[in-house]
């Protein structure tokens, strides 16, 4: 098949998962085209039967705020009509399901391809509840040839915040991890790193992600020197950095900004740490659990459809810092039952969550809008 993918470009679940899919629906041997405003990351250059379509943003005086969905609902139209595409299959919903939606009109009946859109999060638990995208969203959903959620605590709230009432298949996230680049050594030594126990916290620290907890939790942590704090973040961190300070933890958090290489970091991290308010997935903790490493997170979201406490990670029902910390220093103390852990999880995630269970479910759904291809 010819399969059109559009997604952001940059550090971020979605964008992930969704070149992760490209590239493993070209290995199978489909056409796989994406549509982003830059070159997705992770998209390899050079892969048989990948190919990148830049949409091309030009700037005119009387926009104060240029459009993005019109050109890339124009780029999609073309390559549609140009490849063939049978299916474009959009990821986040906010624009790239109204942009396929106007692309596909754009085209006559027997050009048109299948629009499927997957939710991946704030597209709905968000924007969803936001007046001035809502009503679109809902709209971009009933005209998709099929929708898919991320999890099936996503697709609850598709329901309810939304109202949408259609059918909406639940295709969980998978992860494939890379080899990577650097040694542990080197990469050990480039932080700088003795004895302690690593902590990665992995996100593009918005407010959701709840910044400020994680930070009190690791002030809480003991031994004060028995630990650091990696954060990989996926935008600047500066607004936390006064907070560090008044915390005391200026020797225990180290910070990476904008990490293509996450592979690097995750070959030497012991537990994953994450506090967000909401989740609808948490590809991070995924990502920790394939390189065999247990996390600490809220009970909240989609995350227990990916954690099973106190088996391949540990869940706390509690915004608390000092519960959170207890959960982390059990773990930081315990390294026998942390290791369990991690290879419960790393089990846990080839089982459930990698290309092979998940690649075809994609593949099926677009062999059933196609009308079985
Ligand atoms: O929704 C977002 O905040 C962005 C999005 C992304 O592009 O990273 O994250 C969402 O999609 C990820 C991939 O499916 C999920 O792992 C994240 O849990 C989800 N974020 C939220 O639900 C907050």
């Amino acid at each position: 098949m010819n399969i059109g993918i559009a997604c952001y470009p940059s550090v971020g679940g979605s964008g992930i998962l969704a070149t992760a899919l490209g590239e493993e629906l070209a290995r199978r041997g489909h056409g796989v085209h994406f549509f982003s405003y830059e070159r997705p990351f992770r998209l390899p250059a050079d892969a048989p039967r990948l190919h990148f379509h830049p949409v091309v943003i030009n700037e005119y005086p009387l926009f104060k705020y240029p459009d993005y969905t019109l050109p890339l609902s124009v780029r999609m139209a073309e390559v549609s009509r140009e490849h063939r595409l049978d299916v474009l299959h959009v990821h986040y919903a906010v624009p790239h399901a109204s942009a396929a939606i106007l692309a596909k009109s754009m085209l006559p009946p027997e050009r048109q391809p299948r629009v499927v859109t997957t939710l991946h999060g704030t597209d709905t638990t968000l924007l969803g509840c936001d007046p001035g995208y809502g009503p679109a969203i809902h709209y971009a959903l009933t005209r998709s040839d099929a929708v898919t959620a991320v999890s099936a605590h996503l697709k609850a709230e598709t329901q309810r915040v939304l109202g949408f009432d259609g059918p909406v298949e639940v295709i969980h996230n998978f992860f494939v991890p890379r080899a990577p680049r650097r040694s542990r050594e080197a990469v050990r030594r480039e932080l700088g790193l003795k004895d302690e126990v690593v902590l990665l916290h992995s996100s593009n620290l918005r407010p959701l992600k709840r910044i400020d907890l994680l930070l009190e939790t690791a002030a809480r942590l003991r031994p004060r020197n028995g630990f650091k704090l990696v954060v990989l973040a996926a935008a600047s961190f500066a607004p936390f950095a006064a907070d560090v300070k008044r915390l005391g933890l200026k020797d225990r958090v180290i910070v990476r900004e904008k990490v293509n290489e996450i592979e690097d970091y995750l070959q030497i991290a012991d537990v994953g740490l994450i506090t967000s308010e909401t989740e609808s997935f948490c590809l991070s903790i995924l990502e920790g659990m394939f390189f065999g490493f247990p996390s600490v997170a809220r009970r909240v979201g989609g995350i227990p459809e990916v954690v099973d406490n106190n088996a391949t990670g540990v869940l706390v029902s509690s915004d608390k810092p000092d519960e959170l910390a207890r959960a982390v220093n059990g773990l930081i103390q315990d390294p026998k039952r942390r290791l369990a852990m991690g290879r419960a999880a790393r089990r846990a995630a080839q089982e459930r969550f990698s290309a092979e269970a998940i690649v075809p479910r994609y593949e099926a759904l677009y062999r059933r809008v196609c009308g079985g291809i």
